[in-house]
């Protein structure tokens, strides 16, 4: 183990800052299931599993009130959406508060979640002006073809608890102005960071005034209330962000029923350092994305491809920063890297570093913090493999980084494709040939594929999302929206006669 920290009590000051949000304490008192902050291991609170009737009942209601939605003019849900951005800014230094001592996000990370909740807010409001659809060319003389896009039902959101409320937003804000209620089950690790949101919400209810009854429903428990809400033929949608493995579960069970699964599931992003990248900015680049988070994003940067003319120089530097980088309280100014989320996550660890060595791998950091019995802080590691072997291939949610050398571009991009997950890929270049052969159909095969910048820290105007096993789905900007409503194509006829498509004749002949 590493030289101890110290780490002062969270639950207290997650009773206060719950309180100061209005959340109320039969919420998360009393219940069957206890939450724990990674941040010190304690108990902080105790909350209610959501039984299984219930989950039908919330779902009910919001279909219910999606009846009521469907009418409101989009601009008028989006002022509902308007009034939550302004109380998640009244209230984002004590939501990010809940994020940390819940999710164990450094201060700075956490008022960054909750701000790009903000951001979505005011992404979807704008959108919400914005919902089009296309007129086409019909074929037909007198007739009139276009797409209206329609309210499409109740979504379900299932958040994982690296991002726990973000995520969450990212769908909801959207849904909310697509005509959508939403049903969201929230990581079993990360509940009162989503009564917390909805505390918040429910004051944007009640300014707005007349929205109806069940929009936005909160349930919480483990596979039993999760399977409710993906089985439920009220629901649509279900936007499902987490693990591969929770995904081959979810994913299945949908299309059994033909409802729309949107998946957000495992990344293994990688990085490539070109000879002529600035270095400099690659070092930040890289360290953001690798050690941030304590390596538990989805878009965590996990791989990185060194050219063989730079690697002793800029492994060097990148062991240097691992060494120094402050690992302790993400309550505390100065830190850079919080806890694990828990003794599961840290075991994930040490099993890959142990399979890295078997495989020839070179370790550096990887060990344990002291900081008390039931909080899980490492240090960042920092592997050299010879080989991409099974373990580098493996999404390990846990502050790893495998670094292997390169020659060749094509071979670089070919090694960063081979791998199942499909999220995030970065490349550091000046060299404006093979930053275009990065990003072209030939280069990198995920959702998002970035120059000069590392593979994690998206911003919400984009879509977000990736291919293979990484699930398929985009959530936030771009057309993301158009998953949370439902297609219409409309052919009008304002002519005098009946013209086929494709030139059919079907000529009835008139009764004498
Ligand atoms: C996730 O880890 O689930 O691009 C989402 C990023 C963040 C979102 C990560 N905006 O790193």
């Amino acid at each position: 183990m590493n030289a101890p920290v110290k780490i002062a009590s969270a639950a207290a000051e997650a009773a206060d800052v719950l309180k100061r949000l209005g959340v109320p304490e039969s919420l998360w008192t009393g219940g069957n299931r206890p939450v724990r902050s990674p941040v010190s291991g304690e108990v902080m609170a105790h909350v209610h599993d959501t039984p299984v009737a219930e989950v039908d009942a919330a779902i009910q209601r919001a279909h219910a009130a999606f009846l009521k939605w469907r009418n409101v003019p989009a601009p008028r849900r989006g002022e509902l959406v308007r009034l939550f951005g302004e109380e998640l800014r009244a209230a984002k230094a004590d939501l990010a508060k809940v994020v940390t001592l819940e999710a164990g996000k450094i201060v700075s990370e956490a008022l960054g979640e909750v701000q790009e909740m903000i951001d979505i807010c005011d992404y979807a409001v704008g959108l919400s002006r914005q919902l089009f659809g296309l007129t086409l060319a019909t074929e037909r003389p007198d007739h009139r073809m276009m797409e209206t896009w329609h309210p499409l039902g109740v979504v379900g959101i299932i958040s994982a608890f690296n991002f726990p409320v973000a995520v969450w937003s990212w769908n909801s804000a959207l849904a909310l102005v697509c005509g959508d209620p939403c049903v969201w089950k929230p990581s079993e690790k990360t509940p009162l960071t989503a009564l917390a949101t909805q505390a918040l919400f429910e004051r944007a209810l009640a300014k707005f005034g007349d929205a109806p009854e069940g929009l936005s429903a909160v349930i919480i428990g483990g596979r039993d209330v999760g399977e409710a809400l993906v089985d439920h033929p009220k629901v649509p949608l279900v936007s499902a962000t987490g693990s591969t493995a929770m995904g081959r579960a979810v994913g299945p069970r949908l299309a059994q029923r033909f409802a729309r699964a949107l998946l957000e599931l495992g990344g293994n992003n990688a990085a490539i350092i070109a000879p002529t990248a600035d270095l400099d900015l690659a070092l930040r680049g890289v360290a953001f994305a690798a050690m941030g988070t304590a390596g538990q994003r989805c878009t965590t940067l996990r791989r990185l491809f060194v050219h063989e003319s730079k690697y002793d120089g800029f492994v060097a530097a990148l062991k240097a920063a691992y060494a120094s980088v402050p690992v302790g309280d993400p309550r505390e100014a100065g830190t850079l890297v919080g806890p694990l989320i828990d003794a599961a996550s840290f075991e994930a660890m040490q099993k890959a570093l142990a399979d890295a060595r078997a495989a020839g791998g070179k370790v550096h950091g990887g060990e344990r913090v002291d900081a008390g019995e039931d909080a899980f802080y490492v240090r960042p590691a920092l592997v050299e493999m010879d080989a991409q072997t099974d373990v580098v291939k493996r999404e390990t949610f846990a502050p790893i980084l495998y670094v292997m050398k390169y020659r060749d571009l094509e071979e670089a991009i070919a090694l960063q494709n081979d791998v199942p997950q499909g999220l995030s890929s970065s490349i550091f270049t000046n060299d404006m040939r093979e930053a275009e052969l990065f990003i072209s159909a030939r280069g990198s095969d995920c959702g998002i594929a970035n120059v000069n910048i590392g593979p994690s820290g998206a911003e919400i105007g984009g879509a977000f999302g990736g291919e293979k096993e990484t699930g398929g789905g985009r959530e936030a900007g771009s057309d993301s929206w158009k998953a949370y409503m439902r297609r219409a194509t409309n052919t009008l006829n304002y002519g005098k006669t009946l013209p086929l498509a494709q030139g059919v004749s079907f000529e009835i002949k008139p009764a004498p």
